[in-house]
């Protein structure tokens, strides 16, 4: 059975249970608005279902919830921020204003974040960047368990990669995908729910192909999508991601001594663009001329379609919720 519930009601839940496991207040309203969005978008596998990974690294002190970032200005178009291993959301928070004024000035600006715990979806960071007019692009990495193309090892995070571009009038363009054929989190899904893994999605530990979600989780790996091109991609958002920002590659995210724990401490790399500074034509009527095309192209649904449609349903009629696990909500806010 399934009871919807109202997006403000989930979000305080969610805000109790992060409080009475060390977050500050601060950082819980951010983990809390996060949540309850992916819940009301349909965003499952960064929804409520992150609870318990987010409460493990909490509670097995792997992670602080009461860190306060620090940002740093670097040059004219960068910004820099050490999350002091508490969760990428409160660095966001803090350094989005300053990141849009320095894209605002010089038509390009980029933050590169180390030691913060991205264990969310990546579209919440950027769309209302594209909500403010700007293009937006977030690369994360995360725990390894992905192999690279032909290896036989897992060494890269599933590593999302997130574009976001404003449009007129209109709810932006967003498309926030891993560079895994599947996210980690569908794989756990699938897992709890029995089913089995579409073809080429993952490797057991031997390194045979497998559509069982369990020989993927229980030491074997996901493969990159697409091949090569997917693991390139997987590849370059280590780079962005821990290379550049300063953090720790997905392969050398040791959480061994802290059990329960389950959020990556990588790298995060956020660039943002004014368009208008950038096209000679009119930036939105081209995004338009593209979207008019593709539509009649023959593609029908847009990157985001349907998350804005379970969006608007949630915000009419109540985000749906398992009774079950709506139950375990209420039991770990203690209400
Ligand atoms: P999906 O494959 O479900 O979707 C990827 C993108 O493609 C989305 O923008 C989606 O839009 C769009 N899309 C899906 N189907 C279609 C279609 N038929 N036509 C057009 N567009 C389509 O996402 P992933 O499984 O790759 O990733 C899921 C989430 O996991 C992401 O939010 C990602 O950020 C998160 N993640 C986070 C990680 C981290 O380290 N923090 C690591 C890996 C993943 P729509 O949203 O509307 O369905
Ligand atoms: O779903 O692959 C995933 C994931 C990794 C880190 C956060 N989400």
């Amino acid at each position: 059975m399934t009871t919807r519930i109202p997006y403000a009601e989930l979000e305080a839940l969610l805000r109790a249970i992060f409080l009475r496991h060390g977050c500050s207040e601060p950082v819980a309203d951010l983990l809390a608005q996060n949540m309850a969005g992916a819940e009301r978008d349909g965003a499952h596998s960064h929804g409520v279902f992150r609870i318990k990974g987010n409460l493990g690294s909490l509670d097995s002190g792997w992670l602080d919830g009461k860190a306060v970032p620090v940002l740093e200005d670097v040059a004219p178009g960068m910004l820099r921020a050490d999350g002091k291993n508490g969760f990428s959301l409160p660095v966001l928070a803090m350094a989005a204003e300053p990141l849009m004024d320095k894209a605002r000035t010089n038509g390009i600006a980029v933050l590169s974040v180390r030691k913060a715990h991205h264990f969310s979806a990546v579209w919440p960071d950027i769309e209302p960047f594209a909500r403010q007019g700007f293009l937006a692009l977030a690369t994360v990495n995360s725990m390894a368990s992905v192999v690279p193309h032909g290896g036989h090892r897992k060494l890269y995070g599933t590593n999302p990669l997130g574009f976001a571009v404003p449009r007129a009038g209109r709810d932006p363009l967003v498309f926030d995908q891993a560079s895994s054929a599947m996210a980690n989190g569908d794989v756990q899904i699938a897992r709890r729910e029995g089913r089995q893994l579409p073809e080429g999605t993952g490797i057991d530990r031997d390194g045979n192909p497998t559509t069982d979600p369990n020989a993927v989780l229980e030491g074997g790996a996901l493969l990159p999508f697409g091949g090569h091109k997917g693991s390139s991609i997987a590849m370059m958002m280590e780079i962005m991601g821990a290379a550049l920002a300063g953090s720790d590659y997905s392969f050398e995210i040791d959480w061994s001594n802290h059990p329960g724990a389950a959020t990556p401490h990588g790298g995060q790399t956020y660039i943002l663009i004014d368009p208008n500074r950038g096209a000679v034509n009119s930036f939105a009527d081209r995004i338009e001329v593209l979207i008019d095309a593709i539509h009649a192209a023959g593609q029908a649904r847009l990157p985001a379609d349907r998350r804005y449609a379970n969006r608007r349903d949630s915000l009419a009629n109540g985000i749906p919720l398992a009774d079950d696990v709506l139950a375990e909500i209420r039991r770990l806010a203690g209400s």
